[in-house]
C-alpha cells in the first residue's frame, strides 16, 4: 500500500463534494488524508463541514487582493504550508492564473457539472436543458491553463428526464459527482492516476479522451 496522500481541498460553497471525500476516507483503509480545506469565502458551509470533521481550515478573501496574480500567490503559500501531493477543486469558483496551474501541474483536479467538452463555465444544467440534450453528467479532469479544458479522468453520464428542471437535474448530477470524485482522488492517492504528455494515465495506460466513462 502506498504512503498516505495528503490532499488540500479548495472550495467556495456548500461543500457536498468535500463531504463525499471526507466520508470516503472513513471507510476501509483509504490512502487519502485531507490535510486542509481552504476557501475564498470565510462563510462557506464547506469550512464548517471540515471543522466538524476535525480538518484544518483557512480562508483567503480574494477581494482583499489587487488582481488574480496576487491572490493566487498568497493561495499557493497557504496551500504549500500543508505540503500536499494533490490539490482538489470542489466547487471552487475562482479562475486560477497560469502560474498557479503550472505550480500544481499534474496534481490539480477539478469536478465540473457537465459532460466536458460540453458546457464549460457556469449554468451547465440550464444550458443542457435548453439545448434539449438527452444525456448530461459530470466530469473530473486535471486542471490546465485552458478553463475546464484539461485532460479528462472520469465522466458519469445520466439520462435527462422530460420533466427535469435545472434543479432536479443538478441534484441527480450531484449524486454522481459524489461517487466519481472520491474514486478519482483514490486512484491518484494509490499512484494509479497521473497526467502524461498526451492525457490522463490510469495504471500506465492512456485513457480515452472522455476519460473513464460510467453510464448510469
Ligand atoms: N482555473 C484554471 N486555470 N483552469 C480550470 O480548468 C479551472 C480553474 C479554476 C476553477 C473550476 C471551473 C468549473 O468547473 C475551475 C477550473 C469558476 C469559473 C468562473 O467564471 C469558471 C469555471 C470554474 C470556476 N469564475 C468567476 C471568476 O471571475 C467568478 C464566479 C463567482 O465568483 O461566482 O473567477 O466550472
Ligand atoms: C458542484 O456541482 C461542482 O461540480 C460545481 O459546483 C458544485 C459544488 O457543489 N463546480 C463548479 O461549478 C466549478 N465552477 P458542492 O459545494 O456541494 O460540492
Amino acid at each position: 500500500m502506498p504512503a498516505t496522500c495528503d490532499v488540500v481541498v479548495l472550495l467556495s460553497g456548500t461543500g457536498s463534494n468535500l463531504q463525499a471525500l471526507i466520508d470516503s476516507t472513513r471507510t476501509g483503509n483509504s490512502p487519502v488524508r485531507i490535510a486542509a480545506v481552504i476557501s475564498n469565502r470565510a462563510d462557506a458551509y464547506g469550512l464548517q463541514r471540515a471543522r466538524d470533521a476535525g480538518i484544518e481550515t483557512r480562508s483567503l478573501d480574494h477581494k482583499a487582493f489587487e488582481g488574480r496574480e496576487a491572490f493566487d500567490a498568497a493561495l499557493i503559500e497557504l496551500i504549500d504550508a500543508f505540503n500536499p501531493k494533490l490539490v482538489v477543486l470542489a466547487g471552487f469558483m475562482r479562475i486560477l492564473s497560469a502560474d498557479f496551474v503550472r505550480h500544481y501541474a499534474g496534481r490539480l483536479l477539478n469536478i465540473h457539472p457537465s459532460l466536458l467538452p460540453k458546457y464549460k463555465g457556469l449554468h451547465t444544467h440550464q444550458r443542457a436543458l435548453e439545448t434539449g440534450d438527452t444525456e448530461h453528467g459530470c466530469s473530473v479532469h486535471f486542471v490546465t491553463e485552458e478553463l475546464d479544458g484539461g485532460p479528462l479522468v472520469v465522466q458519469a453520464v445520466i439520462p435527462v428526464e422530460l420533466q427535469d428542471s435545472p434543479q432536479s437535474l443538478a441534484q441527480r448530477v450531484h449524486t454522481q459527482e459524489h461517487l466519481i470524485y472520491p474514486m478519482a482522488v483514490r486512484w491518484f492517492a494509490e499512484g494509479r492516476l497521473s497526467l502524461g504528455e498526451d492525457g490522463a494515465l490510469l495504471d500506465g495506460k492512456l485513457l480515452a479522451p472522455s476519460g473513464h466513462l460510467i453510464r448510469i
